[in-house]
């Protein structure tokens, strides 16, 4: 598939992300640690569309549509945040992951204001038994965050154990829980927590089964803009898979084939 978005057909404009470099070396680095950041990828003209589409999905945030919440349903409240589901460089860059059989599982905002608590450690499930199987998230800093400012930790390795139930409220209950007597499957090394900085235009993927949580937004600082969008190899029942059947069947350029099940 082509890198270049221009001769994929899309104006200039539409281009999603700046070049990069994403090859066998980084996929290594991406299957040993669980995670892999690629640093100001975004272009300003995303980074603008993104803002205002994620500012738009927090303003709706505020009444109540249960079941059907905006920052849960994110691209089916927004057309900007629809059209990524299938932007030829978000497919690329999902099937370097993945390979070629792919489906979309989710888009989901996680805007997290100035005084937001964050969240405490823990991984989410898919084929937990079947290796062979992929589940990713494809995350959109879009502008950023410092490591003890709505920052993203991880644990490098721990995706390897495939476990969806690591829980640990604070890093400190984590290093007297879960990663207890657990050592890197691959390297050996005892398993660390890793707190990630982010410029602005940061994408980082994350194999679903990786032990993560994200740091408290200081109460002076402006809201952290992140989307996530989630694909996977079909073949098993997603949880999170949240897609109503209107959306699921809704004509989307470049979506056909990605928005079912199996
Ligand atoms: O807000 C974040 O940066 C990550 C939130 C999270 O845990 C997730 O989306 O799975
Ligand atoms: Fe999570």
């Amino acid at each position: 598939m082509s890198q270049n978005p221009l001769k994929a057909g899309l104006d200039s404009r539409d281009s999603l992300f700046h070049a990069y470099t994403f090859g066998e070396q980084e996929r290594e680095k991406l299957d040993r640690d669980g995670h892999f950041v690629l640093p100001g990828v975004l272009t300003p003209d995303a980074q603008e569309s993104l803002t205002r589409s994620l500012s738009r999905i927090l303003e709706l945030s505020r009444t109540s549509t249960e079941g059907h919440e905006p920052n849960r349903f994110s691209a089916e409240y927004d057309n900007y945040l629809e059209s990524l589901i299938a932007h030829p460089q978000m497919l690329e860059l999902a099937r370097k992951v993945l390979g070629e059989n792919i489906r979309y599982d989710h888009c989901v905002s996680l805007n997290r204001p100035g005084g937001n608590g964050g969240i405490g450690w823990h991984s989410h499930g898919y084929s937990d038994d079947d290796p062979s199987l992929g589940f990713v998230r494809i995350f959109f800093y879009v502008n950023g965050f410092e490591p003890d400012d709505g920052g993203l930790k991880a644990v490098p390795g721990s995706h390897l154990y495939r476990d969806a139930r690591i829980h640990g409220r604070t890093d400190q209950a984590l290093r007297e829980g879960w990663l207890v007597g657990r050592k890197h499957p691959e390297t050996g090394e005892p398993l660390e927590i890793e707190a990630l900085s982010a410029p602005p235009g940061t994408v980082a993927l994350m194999w679903t089964h990786a032990a993560h949580a994200v740091s408290a937004r200081k109460p002076n600082s402006d809201t952290r803009w992140c989307v996530v969008y989630a694909y996977r190899n079909p073949g098993r029942p997603s949880g999170a898979r949240w897609i109503t059947p209107e959306f699921e069947h809704k004509p989307i350029p470049g979506a056909e084939g990605l928005m079912s099940l199996y």
